[in-house]
């Protein structure tokens, strides 16, 4: 493992490089144990932005929900953090309603977590092996109660009985009274925007202070003494020295330390938002409470990896692929290719997603939610989300080799945004020397000769799902009566 020297005296200053769910994480940590010389920047104006995609916020972190779940497969390790993660949403839930910590602009009417539980469906009868793996080691930590397998006819009545009667047949599939698909009854969602809100407000409450400009915010390049990082320069031509930087730049950290290469690559997920009118008979029907969140062909290939949620307050409904992933290839100053994120904010060609999203996008509403058609409820915009992949899924918080000075936090690769009560702890047990299994996990590493990936990277200009090369659709083409649009599909 690279190393930095453990961080002893608690005045040294820090800057911390970005402020989604790695950035805020750790920046509350660092406060919480006592650091009092902690500075975040992003080029993003998240007082005013408040964090909304829709507003020109473009980092993953920014969003409408994301999905809160403890099913975890074989990976027990993230289970058991999220067990753990759950406890503090719902005490910064809990702290929301009693007007506690008030982010500006919000009440204690807002909530941040909502616990609806998680359907999964799929084409096969029962559940696949990652699902099987979720609810035999979600049992074997005690909670197998939570756990309902609807094939077993037995489990549809004990739902109902449990008041979970809403996530029993949510997509109106059984028939003859059969039911089908698998409700993990453990979390749902968060409102990611709202989240990371309050998470930013308590950063600042604890003493953080943060630099959220397009110019001042905005990582430049680093400021080397000697050999050795020894702070930032902005946008804005200033120096900020610091004794530790860590970059925590979701889809823009490869491209800021190439280093990466190899290890974490930046890829794109489709998201598509229908909007419900409120006097629509479908704003209650797919309300929280009585609308799970919901995943579809978990770990299914192409043709799976989706994911949706119940409408917003705003009645805003999200959907989300996963299934490929795209790139955005860009050949580098060296002549090395690296993928970059580009998004609506940041290019007018990104007009809507690339054809393959859209095709099972719309196949599955069609097949599983055809009243949304029926009620001509359009999708009314949609996102290219990028995340940083690592080879194994694992996330990466360690010190960047041959950087001194410089410490990194990414590789959320998809699944991160759960944790972002209690990912900056490990941040600071790194910094100050405190070691630990997950550390290990999540430490600076190499794909070893014949390790087969969980996520293939760096195909660089030849990958097929490379931006420049799919066909992509506007969003206005899937507007419900666009019949010319939908006869190529
Ligand atoms: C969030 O807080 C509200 C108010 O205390 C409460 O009614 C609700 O059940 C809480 N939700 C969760 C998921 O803890
Ligand atoms: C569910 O299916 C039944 C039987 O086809 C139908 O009467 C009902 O309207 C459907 N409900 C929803 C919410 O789609
Ligand atoms: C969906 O879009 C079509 C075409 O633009 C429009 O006619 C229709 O009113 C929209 N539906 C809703 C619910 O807004
Ligand atoms: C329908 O789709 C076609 C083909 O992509 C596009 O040219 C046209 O502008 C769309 N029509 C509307 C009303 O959005
Ligand atoms: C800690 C633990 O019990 N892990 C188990 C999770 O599930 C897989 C597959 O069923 C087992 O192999 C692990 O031992």
């Amino acid at each position: 493992m690279a190393s930095n020297t453990p961080l002893t005296d608690k005045c040294f200053p820090i800057v911390v490089v970005g402020a989604g769910v790695f950035g805020l994480s750790s920046a509350i940590h660092l406060a919480k144990r006592g650091f009092q010389n902690v500075t975040v920047f992003d080029k993003q104006p998240y007082h005013k932005t408040q964090y909304d995609f829709e507003n020109g916020c473009d980092a993953a972190s920014a969003d409408y929900n994301k999905i809160i779940r403890a099913a975890y497969g074989h990976e027990t390790w993230y289970q058991d953090l999220t067990f753990d993660a759950i406890e503090n949403w719902k005490a910064w839930n809990e702290s929301l309603s009693k007007g506690q910590n008030l982010p500006p602009g919000m009440t204690d009417r807002d909530r941040i977590y909502v616990d609806c539980g998680n359907y999964h469906l799929g084409d096969a009868e029962g559940p696949n092996l990652f699902e099987k793996q979720s609810i035999e080691n979600i049992t074997k930590a005690g909670l197998g109660h939570t756990q309902y397998l609807f094939t077993d006819a037995k489990e549809a009545a004990r739902a109902k009985a449990n008041g979970l009667g809403y996530a029993v047949d949510p997509f109106n599939l059984s028939k003859d009274g059969k039911y089908q698909g698998y409700f993990d009854g453990i979390g749902g969602l968060v409102y990611a925007d709202k989240a990371c809100r309050y998470a930013l407000h308590l950063a600042e409450s604890l003493g953080v202070k943060l630099v959220l400009d397009r110019r001042a915010g905005s990582f430049e390049r680093f400021h080397e003494q000697n050999g050795k990082v020894v702070g930032i320069v902005t946008a804005d031509g200033k120096i900020h020295e610091a004794t530790l930087t860590l970059i925590a730049l979701g889809g823009w950290t490869p491209t800021i330390l190439p280093e990466m290469d190899g290890l974490c690559e930046t890829t794109a997920g489709s998201v598509a938002m229908l909007q419900i009118p409120r006097d629509s008979p479908l704003f209650q029907r797919f309300s929280p409470e009585n609308f799970p969140v919901w995943q579809y062909k978990t770990r299914g290939g192409a043709d799976g990896n989706l994911y949706g949620f119940p409408i917003d307050e705003r009645g805003i409904m999200k959907l989300g692929y996963r299934g490929t992933k795209y790139t955005n290839p860009q050949i580098q100053s060296n002549n090395k290719v690296r993928s970059a994120p580009i998004t609506k904010w940041t290019s007018p060609f990104i007009t809507g997603l690339p054809e393959k999203s859209i095709q099972v996008i719309r196949g599955f509403l069609d097949t599983y939610m055809p009243e949304l058609r029926q009620n001509g409820i359009n999708i009314t915009s949609t996102r290219l989300c990028w995340y940083t992949d690592s080879f194994d899924n694992q996330f990466v918080i360690d010190a960047v080799p041959n950087r001194p000075g410089v410490m990194v936090a990414t590789g959320g690769s998809g699944h991160a945004f759960k944790f972002l009560p209690v990912i900056g702890k490990f941040v600071v047990d790194h910094i100050e020397g405190i070691q630990s299994d997950m550390l290990k996990r999540w430490q600076w590493r190499q794909l070893k000769e014949g390790e087969k990936p969980h996520n293939e990277l760096m195909k660089g200009l030849a990958d097929q799902n490379a931006l420049q090369k799919v066909r992509m659709s506007r969003t206005e083409d899937l507007m419900l009566d666009n019949m010319s649009y939908r006869s190529k599909l």
